[in-house]
């Protein structure tokens, strides 16, 4: 990525067409975060694009003053790691939703996260499917009604960060809707990261699953519910703060303690550790037991696919040029008589 020094501000990013999503929605300070993040990551305005599936969040890109793409339902990923691997030098940004992203997406997500293609993927999670009028989603609670499940979802949900750990995603992060000053931080992060970084933003949606992060993003439950990691900090929380999170054997356990003399054996926060045992740990924590873990959970360093391609496009051309009917008509040929 050439980065060259521009000094832009969130107006810069703002796009002349008018805002469609619900009074009260989450996506609209998620929006106006991204907005005034991408200034400061230093990357010259034309070299931004926002690449989206189908669904309320998807509308994102017509919203960034930036080269964008409504594509298909669920096919952001494809279209994104195409783009990036032709034009190696684009700052290249999936948004999508829990539904197009994890429903007809799934699979397009955890091929686009193990590769380490060099694209930042903001995943809004409300846990419904909000275009189509509130169907439950895969992150839909167990036991929601909905319109397509009207006497109680009996599907399990899944962790959308526990995805993208499992196929070995080198950034993971996890943000709120209303906390925007974390996301900004947390966006910056996903957006410095060399290689797919996924970050999962709780949203809410306030017309067909309104509440559905009330847990940590009310005021008066927060403190006691939302673990803020800091790389190298150990793992603390709690309105008083006086709640930590320390290993007994192999399972973590929330102790409580007096502030002013807090206990030594806390986990000292590590995003940097080699494996995705620690981040899945954290992406796990849930209510009453636990509380929820924000923050990056993990960044390490591996070559990308577009870098690895590129290195072969290159040696490739240097061998010069072949020869096809030799190549058909090397190895394994026979003739059936
Ligand atoms: C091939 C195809 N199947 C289904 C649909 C209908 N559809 C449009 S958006 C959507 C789900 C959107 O949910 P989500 O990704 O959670 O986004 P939100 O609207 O909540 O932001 C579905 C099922 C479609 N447009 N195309
Ligand atoms: S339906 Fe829900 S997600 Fe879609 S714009 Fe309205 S509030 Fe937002």
């Amino acid at each position: 990525m050439s980065e060259t020094a521009v000094k832009l501000t969130r107006k810069d990013f703002i796009s002349s067409n008018d805002v469609r999503w619900c009074p009260g929605c989450g996506d609209y300070a998620i929006l106006a975060m991204m907005q005034s993040t991408l200034p400061n990551l230093g990357i010259p305005k034309e070299k931004f694009v926002f690449v989206s599936g189908i669904g309320c969040s998807s509308r994102f890109p017509y919203y960034m003053n930036t080269y964008g793409f409504h594509s298909i339902h669920g096919r952001a990923p494809t279209v994104a790691t195409g783009l990036k691997c032709l034009n190696p030098d684009l700052s290249v940004w999936v948004i999508t939703g829990d539904g197009d992203g994890l429903s007809i997406g799934g699979n397009h997500l955890i091929h686009i996260l193990r590769r380490n293609v060099d694209v930042k993927i903001i995943l809004f999670n409300n846990k419904i499917y909000g275009l189509t009028k509130g169907q439950y989603s895969p992150t839909s609670e167990f036991g929601l009604k909905t319109k397509s499940t009207p006497h109680g979802s009996i599907d399990y949900p899944m962790n959308p960060i526990s995805i993208a750990l499992a196929a070995e995603a080198s950034f993971v992060a996890r943000t709120v809707d209303t906390d925007v000053k974390h996301m900004g931080q947390v966006f910056e992060a996903a957006g410095r990261h060399k290689g797919t970084a996924f970050v999962e933003v709780l949203q809410n949606c306030v017309i067909f699953n309104d509440g559905a992060h009330a847990e940590v993003s009310d005021r008066e439950k927060k403190d006691d519910h939302f673990l803020k990691l800091e790389h190298g900090k150990p793992l603390i929380f709690g309105k008083t703060v006086n709640k930590g999170i320390r290993m007994n054997g192999v399972q973590p356990e929330v102790v409580e303690f007096d502030p002013a003399n807090p206990p030594q054996d806390l986990i000292a926060h590590d995003q940097h550790a080699t494996g995705v045992s620690y981040a899945d740990m954290l992406a796990r924590f849930a209510l009453p037991n636990f509380p929820v873990a924000f923050g990056v959970l993990r960044s390490v360093n591996r070559p990308t696919y577009d870098e690895l391609l590129q290195q072969q496009i290159e040696a490739s051309v240097k061998l010069g040029r072949g020869d096809l009917k030799k190549l058909i008509h090397s190895g394994d040929v026979w003739e059936i008589k």
